[in-house]
Parts: structure tokens; C-alpha cells; sequence
């Protein structure tokens, strides 16, 4: 069975670190990685980390995952609160999928209160900064081991 999990990131995330830290905080994108990478090793999981400012480009990477993932941990970004097109795309994968968000879209304006991705997510995880990745790949952990 594939170990593989697709770590997506969707648009403006190429900005992390280097716009509005009190937001997102001081760590970048390749930070975040490097984070995945860590914990993924050490869960015994091979992450795919990747991140685009294109709609299409995520639900091909979605679509992608159907054939190459086991997992999908996704930060859809400002597509959480207006896709259809991305919830249909992960509504057809079959593995758990972990939706992260960096701050808490909770506390914050009443647009980002509603996220469609959060419908057919297995958990999500808001407000708990760059961290909350490492929190998503050790849920995938955990939901991979009581699937096999
Ligand atoms: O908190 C999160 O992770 C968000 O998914 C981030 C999105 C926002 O639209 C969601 O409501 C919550 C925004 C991503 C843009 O990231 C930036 C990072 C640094 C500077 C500017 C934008």
C-alpha cells in the first residue's frame, strides 16, 4: 500500500515568511517542508510537497493523488471558502483527508469561518501555525495504522 501523502498548498502560501507574520508567522514555505519531511521520515511516510496560485493546477494535483496517494493533507487557503470545483475534486479520493490552516479562520473575519473542504475532511486543523502540518501528517500516521 502507497506511504505516500500529498502535502498541497494553495494560493498566496508562497508568501509565508515573507508577508504579515503576525498572521502567519516567520517560517516560509521551505520551512514547512523541511517541517513535512521531518515528520513524514519519521512516521515512515513519503510526502509530496507541493504548492500553486492556480485553481486547475490543485484539482489536477487532486486528481493525481487518487492514483499516487494515500493521504491528502491540504491547506486550500482563500479556495477553502469559494471552491466547489476543489471540494469536488477531493470529494472523489478515496483516502483521509487533513485540511490545515495556519491561523485561526475562526477568530478572524466571518467569510473564513466557512471552508467547503472542510465537508469532506477526516479532520481539521486551524490556529495551531506552521505546526498544525506536523499535527496533519501524525493524524495520517495514525489513520494509515488502523487502516492496514
Ligand atoms: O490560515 C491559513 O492557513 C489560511 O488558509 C491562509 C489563507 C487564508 O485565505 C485562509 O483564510 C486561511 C491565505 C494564504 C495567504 O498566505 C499568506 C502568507 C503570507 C503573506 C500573505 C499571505
Amino acid at each position: 500500500m502507497s506511504r505516500t501523502v500529498f502535502v498541497l498548498n494553495g494560493p498566496n502560501l508562497d508568501l509565508l515568511g515573507k508577508r504579515q507574520p503576525e498572521i502567519y508567522g516567520q517560517e516560509t514555505l521551505a520551512d514547512v517542508k523541511a517541517l513535512c519531511s521531518r515528520v513524514a521520515t519519521e512516521h515512515g511516510l513519503t510526502i509530496d510537497f507541493r504548492q500553486s496560485n492556480r485553481e486547475y493546477e490543485l484539482i489536477d494535483w487532486i486528481h493525481e493523488a487518487r492514483e499516487r496517494a494515500a493521504a491528502i493533507v491540504v491547506n486550500p487557503a482563500g479556495y477553502s471558502h469559494t471552491s466547489v470545483a476543489i471540494l469536488d475534486a477531493l470529494a472523489a479520493f478515496d483516502g483521509p483527508i487533513i485540511e490545515v490552516h495556519i491561523s485561526n479562520i475562526h477568530k478572524r473575519e466571518a467569510f473564513r469561518r466557512h471552508s467547503y473542504v472542510s465537508t469532506v475532511a477526516a479532520g481539521v486543523i486551524a490556529g495551531c501555525g506552521t505546526q498544525g502540518y506536523a499535527l496533519a501528517l501524525q493524524r495520517v500516521a495514525s489513520l494509515l495504522e488502523a487502516k492496514a
